[in-house]
Formats: C-alpha cells, sequence, structure tokens
C-alpha cells in the first residue's frame, strides 16, 4: 500500500467519524410542571430519547395515547423517565387525562 493510499485512507475515515457524530442520537428533556408537559410538542428523529421529568408536587405518568402501546407507569414527584423513539405518538397523563403531548418524528 502506498503512502497515497493511507493518506486517502485516514482523510475518509476522519470524515466517516464527523459524519457520526452528526448523526449520534440525541437526548431530550420534557418538564412535567404545573400539570402540563413542557414542552407539549416535540420534534425528534428516530432513535432519539426522551426523558420526562417530574417537577410538579404529585405523580404523574406518560401513556401513549391510541393503543396504549408504552406507559411509563407512575413517575413520583422528583422522579423521571426514559425512552427511546421509534414512532410518533400522542401521549398524555392517564391519572390526569387533561395532561396531553405530542411526539413529531423528523
Ligand atoms: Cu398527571
Amino acid at each position: 500500500m502506498s503512502k497515497y493510499y493511507i493518506c486517502f485512507a485516514f482523510v475518509v475515515f476522519l470524515f466517516a467519524s464527523c459524519f457520526s457524530v452528526k448523526e449520534k442520537p440525541k437526548a431530550y428533556t420534557v418538564e412535567i410542571k404545573n400539570m402540563k408537559f413542557v414542552p407539549d410538542d416535540i420534534t425528534v428523529k428516530q432513535g432519539d430519547t426522551i426523558i420526562w421529568v417530574n417537577h410538579d408536587m404529585m405523580a404523574h405518568d406518560v401513556t401513549e395515547e391510541g393503543s396504549k402501546q408504552w406507559t411509563s407507569s407512575i413517575i413520583p414527584s422528583g422522579g423521571s423517565w426514559k425512552m427511546g423513539v421509534t414512532a410518533a405518538a400522542n401521549y398524555y397523563c392517564s391519572i390526569h387525562v387533561v395532561m396531553k403531548g405530542k411526539i413529531r418524528l423528523q
């Protein structure tokens, strides 16, 4: 292998590393406070993680609204729950059904 090829391979490797850093999954935080999800509408990429943090004085949960495909179960005051996003969803708090949120896919 010539020096030229080794150099070329290195440049390709560098480019690939940059690309993979850009595509790394992100983590987003949704705060639960005053009986609301903040933000209540979030746009993420598939594979990103959302962390719900309960800053309220009471317990809440995060439950998929349509067919209850997933749920956090009860998140106590001061607690949190995280989920890797695989699909867009509408969700709500099954304890306080007026609390609603939305996950959109980019
Ligand atoms: Cu609630």
